[in-house]
């Protein structure tokens, strides 16, 4: 029996590599029995989502070759995405680093659906990485002075460019020896990147339509690649904002770092931060200290309509009939979430 990491999937036969060695394996049929984790309705998708590329397991070799998959290793994490009608996919687990990768332009930068990704790495206790990639192509300050919000919350943000070869050095750096996942929406350049990180990769790369300045799913299929420098990297298929895992609203604030400092100085610890008095978050919102886009991003989140919000200047009317009918709904039932919360916070403690 050794112990190995999935690096590939493919209808139903999973490489996995075992001290230095990749072995093809199949499943015991024990494990797909005893398996409720997922239950999905066809054999294909419950097959995508019990192994996933990045997952422990304990394999047997009985002939050197190719072996079985004896047992699946708790998961530390995993990454994946929403399919409209069917059961959600696991695209990796186990990640140490889920890099970010949005282009500064084309398609266009969407701090929406930044946000998103951003709230489902924390949610999986991912350490997320930000990059953006295609800075050829605009004036670099403009973009800088956007992300400047990020980097003031403490994401690292890579600025970089496949055709100029800026920040590739960074990136290199930033997954060495670690497992890592490129993630990010379609014709970004995520697999562009990886192919100039290290030469040789060949991965498959697409155009992004000039029309309607959208990616064409180009990666298809998740690998975990070995890198020379140490450590592995999936490059994974671009990922509409809808199709992310969906977030828990319970936590939903606990994963906006610029909040956690303020959640156990609101008054009631089920708060929702939206209409409740002595609310220590909105407060510092009304103080500036909480950037507007990303307090909208939480309450699009938290499930409010249009998210929006607006600050309070003298006499002005706050806009959030919405959000104040759902969250007293989330209030009146659950009253043990402060409790949670607060321990969920300890966990993960600051950044
Ligand atoms: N100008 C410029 N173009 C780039 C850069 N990086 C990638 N591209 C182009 O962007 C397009 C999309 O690149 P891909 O690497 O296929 O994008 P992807 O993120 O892997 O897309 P999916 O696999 O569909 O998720 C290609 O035409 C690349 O040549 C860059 O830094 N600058
Ligand atoms: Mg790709
Ligand atoms: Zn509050």
């Amino acid at each position: 029996m050794h112990e190995g990491v999935v690096i590939k999937a493919r209808s139903g036969i999973y490489e996995v590599k075992s001290e230095g060695k990749v072995i093809h394996c199949a499943l015991r049929q024990k494990i797909k029995l005893e398996d409720d984790r997922m239950r999905a309705e066809t054999k294909e998708m419950r097959m995508a989502s019990l192994v996933s590329v990045g997952d422990r397991v304990v394999i047997s070799t009985p002939d050197n070759q190719s072996g079985y998959i004896e047992e699946i290793l708790p998961r530390k994490n995993q990454f994946g995405r929403e399919r409209i009608g069917k059961l959600p996919h696991v695209i990796a687990a186990n990640l140490d680093v889920l890099l970010i990768v949005f282009a500064a332009k084309s398609p266009p930068l969407n701090l929406r659906m930044l946000d998103r990704f951003l709230v489902t790495s924390e949610a999986a206790e991912m350490e997320s990485i930000i990059c953006i990639n295609k800075m050829d192509l605009v004036k670099p300050d403009k973009v800088k002075g956007k992300m400047k919000l990020y980097e003031d919350i403490g994401y690292p943000v890579i600025y970089a460019s496949a055709v100029t070869g800026e920040g590739l050095d960074a990136l290199r750096h930033a997954m060495q020896d670690k497992i890592s996942a490129f993630a990010g929406p379609s014709g970004v350049g995520k697999s562009t990147l990886l192919n100039a990180i290290q030469p040789g990769l060949r991965l498959r790369i697409g155009d992004v339509s000039e029309r309607t300045h959208k990616g064409q799913h180009t990666t298809s299929e998740v690998e975990l690649l070995s890198l020379d420098f140490g450590g592995f990297v999936a490059d994974t298929p671009g990922i509409r904002s809808l199709g992310l895992f969906e977030i828990s609203t319970q936590y939903l604030d606990s994963f906006f770092p610029e909040m956690r400092k303020y959640l156990p100085l609101c008054k009631y610890p089920s708060c929702s931060h939206t209409h409740e008095p002595d609310c220590a978050v909105k407060e510092a919102f009304e103080l500036g200290k909480i950037n507007t886009q990303r307090y909208e991003s939480y309450l699009r989140l938290l499930g409010v309509k249009d998210g929006r919000y607006e600050r309070r200047v003298k006499g002005a009317k706050r806009t959030v009939s919405d959000k104040e009918r759902i969250s007293d709904v989330n209030t009146m039932k659950d009253t043990t979430r402060g409790k949670r919360k607060k321990k969920a916070l300890t966990h993960r403690g600051g950044r």
